[in-house]
């Protein structure tokens, strides 16, 4: 087990992270007409559309709230869905939109399952004149290979949990050694969320350190291994921000195991808010969550239709999100969605 604490601390993370965001921000409109001359051959005018769509696996809870959103959505929409599931590899990704390109599909909507590594792929899109939306995470290819991203701000939900961090530490006496488990390494929510908690806690009490942070690929059963192995080489982790909740729902195994309290001598934040997460918090096992809302099908079908009808729409279309502690969680929990 290898310590990546100084790249956690050092630049790489920022730089990624950074690069990504302001090319979204710096566009804030497009005339998808203009970008995707084919949008308004097919699929506009009440023609039927049929719609590509790449999922990146089902990793996580979040991961099934977000295909079922997206599967509904377009049933409700009158949209004819191709949906296709990579199992968390990029190269399956790349297939499945080669043959969504073949299949001369209206329009492919992915989300990637890491930042870099499209252009090619967008390339042959843009050349059969096959308008892509990006859903979810975000791409580091040039803009002008896809219309718009409809999915959350990643950098803002970890800075969103770091503040929780410091509101579920505030008082604690003695030293805070922190752990971190990051979601699937070179995907944008794993970079994103690490450089938005990590500027968050620079800023903080430099007394709170970060001793370790490892992959946990998103997956519970990747939360549980590196938690355990966490605990083996660092036992006096008293704090853990984990990228997901799956991860931290694995995690929580781990601590039990090794004979500790989840919640009371290890606190946790985590980002997603899913049923089990607030399950979890409402037991006390984690102490907060930012959520991170994978209701997409909707916004994302809307899209499809602007974008096919040759609107402008936004280059990114940002979902709404709460915080939550667990005082909160058991009045919440009835009425979660996901
Ligand atoms: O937080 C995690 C999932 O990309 C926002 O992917 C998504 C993340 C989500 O596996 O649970």
């Amino acid at each position: 087990m290898i310590a990546r604490r100084d790249l956690f601390r050092g630049t790489a993370g920022m730089l990624a992270a950074s690069a990504l965001v302001p090319a979204l921000d710096a566009c804030a409109k497009s005339s998808p007409k203009a970008s995707s001359p084919g949008a308004s051959g097919s699929g506009g005018g009440g023609k039927a559309i049929t719609l590509g769509f790449s999922q990146v696996g089902s990793e996580s809870g979040w991961r099934t709230a977000n295909t079922q959103s997206i599967k509904d959505a377009a049933g409700k929409a009158g949209i004819t869905l191709n949906f296709s599931d990579a199992q968390q590899k990029q190269e399956n990704q790349i297939a499945a939109i080669r043959n969504f390109i073949a299949q001369k599909v209206d329009v492919i909507s992915f989300s990637p399952v890491v930042t870099s590594g499209w252009d090619a792929v967008l390339t042959e899109a843009k050349n059969a004149k096959i308008p892509v939306i990006l859903t979810d995470r975000q791409v580091d290819s040039d803009q002008s290979l896809y219309v718009c991203l409809v999915g959350s701000d990643f950098e803002a939900e970890g800075e969103r949990a770091a503040h929780l961090m410091e509101k579920v530490l505030a008082g604690a006496s003695g030293p805070i050694t922190m752990a971190q488990l990051e979601g699937t390494s070179g995907s944008a929510p794993a970079t994103q969320r690490a450089a938005g908690f990590k500027k968050v806690m620079d800023a903080s009490d430099p007394s709170w350190k970060i001793v370790i942070s490892q992959d946990g690929n998103f997956t519970r059963d990747g939360g549980k291994q590196v938690m355990a192995a966490f605990l083996q080489s660092h036992p006096d982790i008293n704090a853990l921000f984990a990228h997901n909740d799956d991860m931290a729902i694995g995690a929580i195994q781990s601590i039990v195991a090794a004979g500790k309290k989840p919640g009371t001598d290890i606190k946790i934040v985590s980002v997603d808010g899913v049923h089990d997460g607030f399950v979890a918090m409402s037991q006390g096992q984690i102490n907060a969550i930012a959520e991170c809302n994978p209701l997409l099908g909707p916004q994302l079908m809307d899209t499809v239709k602007a974008v096919l009808a040759g609107q402008t729409v936004d280059r990114w279309i940002k979902t709404k999100e709460s915080d939550f502690t667990a005082d909160q969680a058991a009045a919440a929990l009835p009425s979660r969605q996901y």
